[in-house]
């Protein structure tokens, strides 16, 4: 097999292309889906598989799909992508990687010469992040089917906007229901991303293959107390809503952390104090926790002590507290052919590589559901994620996206 030449320059010049399109200054990067810079971002995406000469489609949730048809365009194809979503003040890499390398990945393919049986498509998912909906991997749950119907009116971001306004708006049109795509649609899903962990740069290991995707869980909370004066309400009066969301908080980590199990991680990432005024006590406070394990049950068992803390909480304190439940996944397996295939790669170009699980999630953990599916991690510098100072090298990047397009050339025949 011709071992697929990636252009690591071009791959590096465009990453840095798509990260000019943010709300933050560089090197943080913001664009949030729907958003002009995600409009814009999506438009400029599109140029650069229309420039590689793939064709385009696009979902009624502006999931991008950029194909190469195989020898036998009948046969389901082979697909491989992840998000160009990011959250505020991150990094430029987290998804992009994904996105950008495969395109990379198929334009070195295409350059071969030798055009593979099966079709190969290069996936753009729609927010992957959960920041304007508070769901997270919207665009592959759609795909897999896993979002009711409703949800197009039934999700919200915090200005009252549904998501049916918002991709209507952005120019993406059409029933929600036309997203989904069937079990067969695709022979194999193959999503490149960043680690967002540090053991490949502690292991010194230039490549990680996923074999299990964590379960990520997410909870909406909403304390409701009695506001007042900061002057006039007396400690023994007060039913105050933030410090009740503050033990609340706290209850979050006690819960993950006496598991007694490192994989066990619990988060209250987002905390909104009305009115929000320093002389005002607050009347309500409106949290998001976040709640992974790969253990599916011990994770379920976190979610439950800290329903068991709010109601607690609730009566010591005078407040009411209403919990939701946003989403409660299920970890995802990989599929062993998938594994097997990037391992071959790996071996096939000499590089040492390691089996993990990803703690993050990511829409190969929905494309799981419906497609044989596996992930290739490379590394990021400490780990970090999520942040400006978020890095990965053009040469891991670049390393990244060969051994992918040689995994998409071995499971497109
Ligand atoms: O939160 C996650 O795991 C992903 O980065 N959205
Ligand atoms: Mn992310
Ligand atoms: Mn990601």
């Amino acid at each position: 097999m011709t071992i697929p030449r990636i252009d690591a320059d071009r791959l590096a010049a465009r990453l840095h292309a798509l990260a000019a399109f943010s709300t933050s200054q560089a090197p943080a990067v913001t664009r949030v889906v729907f958003t002009d810079e995600d409009r814009q971002a999506r438009a400029w995406f599109r140029a650069c598989c229309e420039e590689d000469g793939l064709t385009v489609r696009v979902d009624a949730v502006g999931n991008t799909f950029a194909r190469w048809d195989g020898t036998d365009p009948s046969l389901p194809a082979v697909a491989t992508g992840s998000h160009i979503d990011a959250i505020p003040n991150a990094g430029m890499y987290d998804g992009t990687v994904g996105v950008l390398g495969a395109l990379e990945a198929v334009s070195a393919l295409r350059a071969t010469g030798v055009v593979p049986r099966r079709s190969l498509e290069v996936v753009l998912f729609t927010s992957e992040e959960p920041t304007r909906f508070g769901i997270g991997c919207l665009g592959s749950r759609l795909l897999a089917g896993r979002l009711e119907a409703d949800s197009g009116t039934r999700l919200r971001d915090r200005d009252g906007v549904t998501l049916d306004e918002a991709r209507q708006a952005a120019g993406f049109t059409g029933d929600l229901a036309s997203v989904a795509l069937g079990p067969t649609h695709y022979a194999a899903f193959v999503e490149l991303h960043i680690e967002q962990g540090p053991l490949l740069e502690q292991r010194h290991i230039p490549l990680g293959v996923v074999t299990a995707i964590a379960a990520p869980a997410s909870l909406r909370v909403t304390v409701d107390g009695e506001g007042g004066h900061a002057g006039a309400v007396l400690m023994p009066d007060r039913r105050d809503a933030f410090l009740a969301a503050a033990e609340v908080a706290l209850a979050v980590e006690a819960a993950a952390v006496a598991t007694g199990a490192i994989d066990t991680v619990g988060t209250t990432g987002v905390c909104h104090v009305f009115p929000g005024a320093v002389n005002s006590v607050p009347s309500r406070c409106d949290v998001e926790i976040d709640v992974r394990d790969i253990d599916q049950a011990r994770r379920d068992a976190v979610l439950a002590r800290i329903a068991a803390a709010c109601a607690e909480i609730a009566a010591r304190r005078r407040v009411t507290i209403e919990t939701a439940v946003v989403n409660a996944d299920p970890p995802a397996a990989c599929d062993p052919a998938v594994v097997d295939a990037l391992t071959a790669s790996c071996e096939a170009l000499g590089l040492a590589h390691d089996r993990m699980i990803s703690r993050a999630y990511h829409d190969a953990l929905f494309m799981s559901r419906v497609a044989p599916t596996a992930m290739l991690f490379i590394p990021c510098r400490g780990g970090v994620s999520h942040r400006p100072d978020e890095y990965a090298s053009p040469e891991d990047i670049a390393r990244g996206a060969q051994v992918l397009a040689l995994t998409l050339a071995r499971l497109a025949g």
